[in-house]
């Protein structure tokens, strides 16, 4: 049995620049594991706390030196002498350190950088690939080289993620899951070069957000869809054949007094406005999924929205769920909706992140696994989304480094499993 020697943790920069933890384990047997953790801008508001320094001398205020510090001094000394391939005790260890409902004694940061390494690090001392070391660990079903999760590209940018004036966060295309994961990407990287041929003809600003994908300056959110139905036209593909379109619309960011406001609609609009408002873009364009189509605490809109037209569409809790099994647990009582986004640093372990995933599989759930608008080169969730049997990955747009490390990963996944079955 292999023991943890060492654990070491680090400050560096995501990619918004912004400070974050790594941190490196070694075990007796000189197996080694790196991981990093991402960084939320659009954060629900049950989410485990990501602890910063609030020091303004540095990052103004932005740091991590306390969560570092809390992983150096306080959980090495107890996770040093451990079994990496123990993930539940590990976790469990870290759980009870921590104490608190939220991680806010030793930080979700701090605290899901060392599960996430031992995860890694357990893979490592099996010699196996971290995404099959997951089906091993927690039992989901064997990935094979035609059933990898989908990719959904997010190629506009909006929000809080935008540089323009759109309000829906996030415009996606989603190739169909008949594809290989190969096709997709391929689909994926020539629609994202086609938006920005017809974003520089139309002498729109084609700058790019925080995940990679344009952030044009438009009069309103239905014209970012027209856009994106001109880049598949413009294409080889057919829309709602090939490809399909998804929304995060990551309306808690918009919700203000009881009311939502987008560029659409000239009055503020209440849950039943906005949910009309969405039945009709549906109408038209026959969306694959939404996500965050209401404010987090807004249940009842949530739940007509799924009744309505949760038969056609993913109806995806993002903030509404935070990967929380409590909220998992109150969505699947009310039919709120009928997908999970699988962050884990909205819960901060491995553990309680794959508890998440069985429950929401077993009440028929869709798993889309989810990068942050704030992340690094860290690949692991790529390993993980296939290990879970996601039916989805969201890592944004097909370029920045930090998103394509995700899905270069998954390519390699790919390879790796048509070489093992012909
Ligand atoms: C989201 C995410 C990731 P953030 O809302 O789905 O795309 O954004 O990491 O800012 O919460
Ligand atoms: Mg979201």
């Amino acid at each position: 049995m292999a023991k943890i020697k060492s654990v070491y943790s680090r400050e560096i920069l995501d990619s918004r620049g912004n400070p974050t933890v790594e941190t490196t384990i070694w075990t007796d047997n000189n197996h080694g594991a790196v991981s990093s953790v991402p960084s939320g801008a659009s954060t629900g508001r049950l989410e485990a706390m990501e602890l910063r320094d609030g020091d303004p001398q540095r990052f103004e205020g932005m740091g991590v030196l306390k969560a570092v510090a809390n992983v150096n001094q306080i959980i090495s000394k107890y996770v040093i002498g451990q079994d990496p391939s123990k993930q539940n005790n590990i976790d469990q260890i870290l759980l009870n350190l921590d104490g608190t409902e939220n991680k806010s004694r030793l930080g979700a940061n701090a605290i899901l950088s060392v599960s996430q390494a031992c995860f890694e690090l357990g893979a490592a001392c099996e010699e196996m690939p971290t995404f099959q070391y997951t089906v091993e660990k927690y039992g989901f079903a064997k990935p094979t080289a035609l059933h990898l999760p989908t990719p959904i590209f997010n190629l506009i940018n909006g929000g809080k993620h935008g540089a323009g004036n759109l309000d829906f966060q996030e415009f996606h295309v989603i190739p169909s899951s008949q594809k290989k994961f190969s096709e997709a990407l391929e689909m994926g990287s020539e629609l994202y070069h086609n938006l920005k041929n017809i974003l520089v003809e139309k002498k729109a600003i084609h700058s790019v957000g925080d995940e990679g994908g344009f952030a044009p300056n438009l009069f309103s959110n239905t014209d970012a869809i027209e856009l994106l139905v001109e880049t598949i036209d413009s294409s080889p593909y057919k829309l709602n054949k090939d490809v399909f379109l998804g929304l995060d619309v990551a309306a808690s960011t918009l919700y203000k007094n009881g009311k939502y406001k987008i560029s659409d609609v000239k009055e503020n609009m209440s849950g039943e406005q906005l949910r009309d408002f969405l039945i009709d873009l549906n109408k038209k364009y026959s969306l694959l999924s939404i996500e965050d189509p209401f404010d987090q605490e807004a249940w009842k809109d949530w739940a007509e929205l799924t009744q309505n037209i949760g038969k056609q569409v993913m109806i995806v809790g993002d903030d509404l769920l935070v990967t929380n099994r409590k909220r998992l647990e109150e969505a699947i009582q009310k039919n709120a909706c009928n997908a999970i986004l699988i962050k884990p640093n909205q819960i901060g372990t491995i553990s309680e992140t794959a508890s998440v995933i069985k429950l929401a599989k077993k009440n028929n759930f869709s798993i889309v696994v989810s990068h942050r608008s704030g992340d690094t080169d860290e690949d692991f969730l790529a390993d993980f989304a296939v290990g879970v049997g996601a039916d989805f990955v969201k890592f944004g747009a097909p370029g920045r480094g930090e998103r394509v490390a995700k899905y270069n990963r998954l390519s390699f996944i790919q390879e790796y499993l048509t070489s093992l079955n012909g």
